[in-house]
């Protein structure tokens, strides 16, 4: 089933100059981008993003990074899209990802973890929702597609 799927490159995969080879991957796997802007968390837009760690220990430390610099959020198009981009992002902590993911290949951090990427096609409406206005989703044809997936699964 074609999903979408949202990706954050965290304040630190800023930092650390790493926007580029994250949508280079994205784009190389066949995923078609469909919103992309940079702008900045408020605690409003964190407080509904993280509202299942509300309470927990760190919650107000991840906040604080959150905040900290400017983030570049995505909204990316494909075939079962949310389980594909969470695989490529590999598990929380850097330090136990697997070579090969972008967490794995560039962190060692639980928290400093470069990425975030939606984990259901629910969470994925909600932060939708939250980062980006109708005008600002795109709809269009991607000439790849022919070669990207069978016409049974374009259809
Ligand atoms: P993930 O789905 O991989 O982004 O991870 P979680 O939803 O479990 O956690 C969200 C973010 O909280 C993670 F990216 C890192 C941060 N975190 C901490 O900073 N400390 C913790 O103990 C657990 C998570």
């Amino acid at each position: 089933m074609l999903q979408k799927t949202v990706v954050l490159v965290k304040p630190d995969g800023l930092q650390r100059g790493l926007i580029g080879n994250i949508i280079s991957r994205f784009e190389k796997k066949g995923l078609k981008l469909v919103g992309l802007k940079m702008t900045r968390l408020t605690d409003e837009i964190l407080d509904h993003w993280y509202i299942h760690h509300k309470g927990k220990s760190f919650f107000k430390s991840l906040k604080d990074f959150m905040k900290s610099y400017p983030i570049v959020a995505m909204v990316w198009e494909g075939m079962e899209s949310v389980a594909a981009v969470r695989l490529m992002c590999g598990i929380t902590k850097g330090y136990e990802a697997e070579p090969g993911s972008i967490r794995g290949d560039y962190g060692l951090s639980q928290q400093f973890n470069l990425i975030h990427a939606s984990d259901s096609a629910e969470s994925a409406q909600k932060e939708i929702d939250l980062l980006f206005a109708p005008g600002e989703l795109f709809e269009y044809d991607k000439g790849e597609y022919l070669y990207l997936y069978s016409e049974e699964e374009r259809a």
